[in-house]
């Protein structure tokens, strides 16, 4: 055997005796939901737990849990803050509070499409409000789609925004969604998701809002009766993992957490664009009356609206603010 051929097969033998992803240890995390499993995070973690596999040899396993059994999004997170938890999917909403940035989301008709949405969210943009969240001990792997919000109700068709005169209508807990409810005339509840269902039957509340596959998924929609296309906001999904959790991982575990978080989360966007309609024709068949809005009415509704972005600049920030209106003039081409 010349000296090559010994020096190959001595390789070989190496690379089998050693397991080839040393850098990987065998790892379980846990994903809090507040949504129910057959909604399309899971068909996106999915994707992610493949990838894993796929990088990591196996080594490193999600384990999701759904309807808030872990809590609700803010103590959840307060959880992974805390490094008590590894990971959760929280809307941005309720963490105003903690990042006043995150606000910038729930101005009121603030993104017209998906597209850009994703633009802003997966650019530099995306990455300084990333940089807050780590301020606060929060690693965001990416934003999934939670996705544009439409009215239910066990009132009335909203056909204007003056359809919410007096209506009860639960808002995601934070003052942006309180004062854009407020500003319609509703009288607007904040409340945590996990409350939404039981709120509904048993007519505390008269609406919500919420993406439609969330109000399929949730079943909010066994307990409603209006289903209204208003597309009032549009919401990401944080998928957050535990800084102090993170940063006791190696660095190709943390770059694999990255990359099949990112996977994950295109296979998820896809699913939510492609159920939403299904949904929708669901709860039509359920027995809902929908509705959308004409033109005049939805211009009207965001002419009104404009007083909140007035009112909540400030406490954003002003230069969040503008540097999203200035990234979304540009895509506009205006
Ligand atoms: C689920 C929530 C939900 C959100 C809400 O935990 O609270 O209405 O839209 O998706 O994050």
């Amino acid at each position: 055997m010349t000296i090559l051929k010994t020096a190959l097969c001595l390789t070989t033998a190496l690379a089998i005796a050693t397991p080839a992803l040393a850098q990987f240890q065998e790892r379980t995390f846990r994903v809090s939901n507040g949504i129910n499993e057959d909604h399309p995070v899971a068909t996106g973690m999915a994707a992610m737990q493949e990838c894993l596999n796929e990088a990591t040899g196996s080594a490193m396993t999600m384990q999701g849990f759904w309807g808030g059994a872990l809590g609700g999004d803010l103590q959840a997170t307060q959880a992974v803050r805390s490094g008590l938890q590894e990971a959760v999917v929280t809307s941005s909403s309720p963490l105003v509070g903690m990042i006043p940035a995150l606000g910038v989301f729930d101005l009121p008709f603030l993104f017209r499409t998906p597209e850009e949405a994703y633009a802003v969210m997966d650019g530099e943009f995306g990455e300084m409000l990333n940089e807050k969240l780590d301020e606060v001990g929060l690693v965001n792997l990416g934003y999934w789609e939670n996705g544009f919000r439409n009215m239910s109700n066990s009132q009335r068709p909203i056909e204007t925004w003056e359809d919410f005169q007096g209506m009860k209508v639960r808002v995601m807990q934070n003052n942006i969604f309180l004062d854009t409810f407020s500003n319609f005339g509703a009288n607007a509840t904040p409340m945590s998701f996990g409350e939404v269902f039981s709120a509904l039957e048993t007519r505390a509340i008269d609406a919500q809002e919420n993406p439609y596959v969330t109000i399929d998924t949730s079943k909010f929609y066994e307990v409603q009766s209006y289903i209204s296309e208003t597309r009032h906001a549009y919401t990401p999904f944080l998928f957050l993992f535990s800084k102090a959790i993170f940063n006791s991982y190696s660095p190709e575990e943390q770059q694999a957490l990255r990359d099949c978080a990112t996977v994950g989360r295109d296979v998820e966007r896809a699913a939510i664009q492609e159920l939403n309609l299904e949904s929708l024709a669901r709860m039509e068949a359920a027995g809902l009356q929908f509705n959308t809005l004409s033109v005049a009415a939805q211009e009207e509704m965001l002419e009104k609206s404009q007083v909140v972005y007035e009112t909540h600049r400030a406490a954003i920030g002003e230069d969040v603010v503008d540097q999203v209106q200035a990234i979304l003039a540009d895509l506009r081409g205006q």
